[in-house]
């Protein structure tokens, strides 16, 4: 490499120019989008559910990040388009005791952040990679980035966000993934 990404690249992590796929149980297939919907839930004044076509009509913003799996391997300058996580938030009015978020995806699949990294200007819905909608393999139709923290925090095919007042281990995270994941503390497992 010509050139060093190391203010970039978090320690123990290597570029990769490709995408890999990497997730527990099954990609979804989806045959009928009206049976989507993606609800805000737990902690919320009133809950609410948005179906896959007012989902797509929400104002869409493009982000550029890198993201950082903990296999490993880094991918620089990615450029998403979806919706902000304040356009969703704008929807619902959340309980003064909400700290915590459960993301929920198909399969039952979960993991958790607390609300302020959930609430980053950065953190965003994403319907497109690098100009494409997403694949089924990389959570179309709807997947969560949240590029400051280990991408397993990053919900493929995202159904729900849950509002907590603690924090609750995600699926991963009750097998041995650290609690909050932060790439540049290299948080990647709390066993070690
Ligand atoms: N629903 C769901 N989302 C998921 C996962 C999963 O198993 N299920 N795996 C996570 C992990 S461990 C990583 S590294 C990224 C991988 O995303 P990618 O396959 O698009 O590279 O998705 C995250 N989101
Ligand atoms: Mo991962």
């Amino acid at each position: 490499m010509s050139e060093t990404f190391t203010d970039r690249v978090p320690p123990g992590q290597t570029v990769t120019e490709g995408f890999p796929v990497l997730h527990y149980g099954s990609v979804p297939i989806y045959r009928d989008m009206d049976k989507w919907d993606l609800r805000l839930f737990g902690l919320v004044e009133e809950e609410i559910s948005i179906g896959y076509h007012d989902f797509m009509k929400l104002p869409q913003q493009e982000f550029r990040n890198d993201i950082h799996c903990v296999t490993t391997w880094s991918k620089l300058d990615n450029v998403w388009e979806g919706v902000a996580v304040r356009t969703i938030m704008d929807k619902v009015k959340l309980k003064p005791e909400a700290s915590y978020v459960m993301l929920h995806a198909e399969e039952g699949w979960t993991t958790n952040l607390p609300l302020e990294d959930f609430l980053r200007e950065t953190s965003l819905l994403a319907v497109k990679h690098n100009g494409e909608l997403l694949t089924p393999e990389h959570g179309y139709p709807v997947r969560m980035v949240v590029p400051h923290l280990y991408f397993w925090k990053s919900a493929k095919w995202l159904r729900g966000i849950e509002f907590l007042a603690s924090d609750k281990p995600g699926f991963w995270e009750r097998n041995g993934y650290h609690m909050y994941g932060d790439p540049w503390e290299e948080q990647r497992y709390d066993f070690d």
